[in-house]
């Protein structure tokens, strides 16, 4: 596949100022006329270059005449032509056969209805077009179909006519009146009900909306719509954001392959991120939905009305964007468990692609395949970079950048610099140096050393920048670094003297290699513990040398809810980490008691989320109570990554502290019980959460009581949330009952696809190592399709990136398995075979026999004639 590089980009050399689409819609043979105005940019005589995929070209005329052959050159991916004037309107008529495009990109359908994703190059798929997204047009857009099968037709912009035709068809037109790029095109056209409402803007308009749906879901779609409503509205409140169409309309279609889309006034959704009630969907799916409906609408200014110039420009909009999604959520729930969550993400996914073969920067500077490039390092350490420069700037002077930004650049496509240089003009550090954080790939790890030197304390930051991916330099990034510190008895220490108030928290900003600060502690003071990265200021890996006592410390006292979490899971990771070193030094499982520090803090947290007065925030318990993930405790090891004893020692942990505390997590499951109907508020889902991790604690250890309470909970509960954590609190451990409700759960949901894809994602975490049986069973369970994007992700994405034990099986049965479907998934879907093969990306960090299969699986994929070339590109990477 051919490399294509930021230093190559040139502007386009005609521009599109409006495209009039006609789509005569059809299973096969859809019949896409195309009409573009097209205008020579600047003085050439080039030729217009026209993307095409997979279209078959019927005509295509000049100004009204048929184009003389000679023009015209059609290549694999597209049509040259040549000899043409300055201006003039280009006619096409292609064929496209929708039922056939298994690739779910450019125009497909599901459930049998007409669909659309052009994001990044899916609208060449439709008809010819300089697929590019510096080419902004205003799209007018006709659309007919069999009015019986197809009675509603949907496309961007405002709806202007519609009416029947004789045939038995009808027609609908719309109009978009601002201009956008090709990747932001969409219809739709199905048979689906919908619900409508209306939002006025601060400006006093009126904006219909309505959400989409296939029939029998139409009961399922009231919180979207109200998630929409909030978000509408918090973009006035917070960015001044006013929505500017006449209507905005939703779609929800079962087979996407991403989350979502953002066309410009009719959002494509993949189904999961819509449809919810209370007996279907669980507190994190509602979640889920809040935050991507946000998302995908704060879009409409951060995306579409200030675009992108070309696709290394995609944190441009993505970063910014899920900056702004994330405070939305922070708004409307609890501000410390979003920013764990995020946290989590960023550490159990983005930082280890940062540090793997296909480590890349915020802007990366070359691809093979763009679909390969929406990655957590593109959204999420996009979204961390936006984070420090609000943090760097203030709340109000980085409001005043976003709004010259979307000032100087509305209707435009423009670049990460552009953004850059309208945030520098407010700011007043060196945002030359800041600038790396979209250049330079790998997480920086901050190295943090302290000591008293008279009344001062003296601390020392080392910045070490990691080579990845063929980035070597090591010089230091601008780390904006929140710290504290706290005395023994959990008291804040003031670090700096009156000039602070007295505040203990400061945010100080590293940008050298090495550097010490000095600060004056109060008389007779000791040597303090220091919390670091306070609120994760900034996403780098800290090194500081905290003891265990230092970190049950924090976890009880630190004023940043954050870090008490953070220094809880160091606690935890700690202890694991020790345990499983010792294992490898003694040769055999080693005989360890629960320590007394850890042990004690899980009692605290425990007790403070059930105390009468002033407890905790349940929910924010429950999340300090999750355990580190198996492969979060994995990125502890850098080489031959113990798979089984990580399991082990976790499985032990979590059994140890469940034995010590079963008595008070009886009582908190007790206490923690909500009463009434299902209520999706702060309050009840705060209890829900933490009662689920109770629930997992006690059903950790093979006890018929436990299971009892599960099986109860599972029977009696109205809502999802509570029966799938009662499902998953059984699933922990082999047992009848637990065999029983798996198989009744699946008989009762069989016929709803999202609730399966639940079942099927436990089901794949519970598969025992080289159990072929299980998974050929699974794999021809009915509720699987390996043919949709959700199944595929639920089962096989589950399997490899949830169940590490068996994905890892010493025998190589996990990675064959795997890498079966990735190949069969990349004969119909290359994107989707790419997403799931990067779990195969960090092999060398295994040991050797392990290391050596994984790389021959990688091989397998790659060496196949018909390899696509998204795989192509993940799989080579690895293997270099
Ligand atoms: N633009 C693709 C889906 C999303 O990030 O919103
Ligand atoms: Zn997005």
């Amino acid at each position: 596949a051919q490399t294509v590089r930021l230093a190559d980009y040139r502007p386009p050399n005609y521009l599109i100022d409006h495209v009039d689409l006609t789509f005569e819609l059809a299973a096969r043979g859809t019949r896409v006329e195309s009409s573009l105005t097209v205008r020579r940019n600047g003085s050439h005589d080039e030729s217009l270059w026209l993307d095409g995929d997979e279209l078959t070209l019927e005509s295509i005329e000049l100004d009204g005449k048929p184009l003389a052959a000679e023009q015209v050159e059609e290549r694999d991916n597209g049509l040259s032509i040549s000899g043409l004037p300055d201006r003039c309107t280009l006619t096409m008529v292609c064929r496209v056969d929708p039922v056939d495009n298994t690739k779910l990109d450019g125009l497909y359908q599901s459930s049998g209805n007409f669909c659309t994703q052009c994001e990044p190059e899916g609208f060449r798929r439709i008809t010819f077009f300089p697929d590019r997204p510096d080419v902004l047009s205003r799209y007018r857009v006709t659309l007919i179909a069999d009015k019986a099968s197809c009675p509603v037709l949907l496309s961007n912009g405002n709806p202007v006519e519609s009416r029947d035709l004789e045939d038995g068809r009808h027609l609908a037109v719309w109009d978009d009146p601002h201009p956008k790029p090709s990747y932001l095109f969409a219809l739709v056209a199905g048979d689906l009900k919908s619900i409508h409402d209306q939002f006025t803007t601060a400006s006093g308009r009126t904006i219909d909306l309505g959400i989409y749906v296939e029939p029998h879901n139409i009961d399922r779609c009231d919180h979207a719509m109200r998630s929409l409503i909030k978000s509408m509205a918090w973009d006035e409140e917070t960015y001044g954001r006013e929505y500017d169409l006449d209507v905005f309309n939703i779609v929800a279609v079962d087979d996407f392959n991403m989350g979502a889309m953002e066309n410009k006034g009719l959002n494509i959704f993949n189904s999961k991120f819509i449809l919810a009630r209370s007996e279907t969907a669980t507190d994190h799916d509602y979640e889920g939905i809040e935050s991507v409906v946000a998302h995908e609408y704060f879009h409409n200014w951060s995306g579409n009305r200030v675009t992108c110039r070309d696709w290394f420009q995609l944190s441009l909009k993505e970063g910014f964007t899920v900056f702004r999604d994330q405070e939305f959520s922070a708004d409307m729930g609890s501000r410390a468990v979003k920013r764990i969550e995020e946290v989590n993400l960023l550490r159990q996914v983005q930082f280890p692609e940062d540090a793997g073969p296909q480590a890349h920067p915020v802007q990366p500077k070359e691809y093979e395949q763009i679909n390969n490039f929406y990655t957590a390092t593109v959204y999420n350490k996009g979204a961390e970079v936006v984070r420090m420069w609000h943090n760097l700037l203030g709340w109000e002077t980085f409001r005043r950048g976003t709004d010259r930004y979307f000032e100087r650049f509305d209707g435009q496509a423009v670049t990460i610099e552009d953004f850059i240089d309208t945030m520098a003009e407010q700011a007043d550090f060196d945002t030359a140096q800041f600038r790396r954080w979209y250049d330079r790939a790998g997480t920086p790890i901050v190295h943090v050393k302290k000591r008293i030197e008279g009344n001062d304390l003296v601390v020392d930051f080392r910045q070490e920048i990691p080579a990845v991916a063929g980035q070597e330099d090591d010089a230091p990034f601008l780390i904006p670094l929140g710290i504290a510190a706290f005395d023994r008895d959990g008291k804040p220490v003031s670090l700096s003297g009156p000039d602070r108030n007295g505040e203990p928290q400061t945010t100080l900003v590293l940008s050298k290699t090495e550097e010490s600060r000095r600060f004056t502690l109060p008389a007779g003071a000791g040597l303090p513990v220091l919390s670091l990265n306070r609120g994760f200021t900034a996403p780098v890996k800290v090194e500081h040398d905290y003891d265990a006592t230092d970190l049950a410390l924090l976890a009880g006292s630190d004023t940043d809810e954050f870090n008490r979490w953070d220094a809880y899971q160091r606690l935890v990771l700690l202890t694991l980490v020790e345990r499983i070193h010792q294992a490898e030094e003694q040769g055999d499982w080693p005989e360890s008691g629960l320590p007394e520090g850890l042990s004690a803090a899980f009692g605290r947290l425990l007790h403070s989320a059930v105390s009468t007065q002033g407890g905790a925030d349940p929910r924010f318990v429950a999340e300090c109570l999750t355990l580190p993930s198996e492969n979060y405790i994995a990125e502890q090891f850098h080489q031959d990554v113990p798979v089984d004893a990580i399991h082990r020692a976790r499985v032990e942990l979590r059994e140890q502290l469940a034995n010590e505390w079963s008595q008070t997590l009886v009582l908190a499951f007790e206490k923690l019980a909500v009463d009434g109907e299902y209520r999706f508020d702060g309050v009840d889902v705060g209890r829900r959460a933490l009662r689920a991790q109770v629930l997992g604690y006690l059903n950790a250890l093979d006890h018929p009581a436990w299971r009892r309470l599960a099986v109860e909970q599972l029977e009696e509960a109205d809502n999802m949330t509570e029966r799938f954590n009662a499902l998953t609190a059984l699933s922990l451990r082999a047992s009848d009952e637990r065999d029983q409700a798996l198989e009744a759960f699946a008989e009762e949901w069989k016929d709803d696809p999202l609730v399966m894809d639940k079942w099927l994602a436990l089901r794949a975490r519970m598969v025992e190592p080289d159990d072929a049986e299980t998974l050929a069973a699974l794999e021809a369970h009915p509720a699987f399709s390996i043919r949709n994007p959700n199944r595929v992700r639920a089962l096989v994405g589950t399997f490899s990136r949830g169940n590490p034990v068996a994905f890892h099986a010493s025998t190589g049965s996990g990675y064959r398995w795997v890498a079966d479907k990735i190949i069969e998934i990349d004969g119909f879907n290359p994107q989707i075979a790419a997403r799931m093969a990067t779990v195969f990306s960090r092999w060398r960090r295994y040991d050797g026999g392990r290391a050596d299969r994984m790389r021959g699986e990688l091989e397998r994929m790659l060496d196949r004639r018909d390899c696509s070339t998204d795989l192509a590109e993940i799989a080579g990477k690895a293997l270099k």
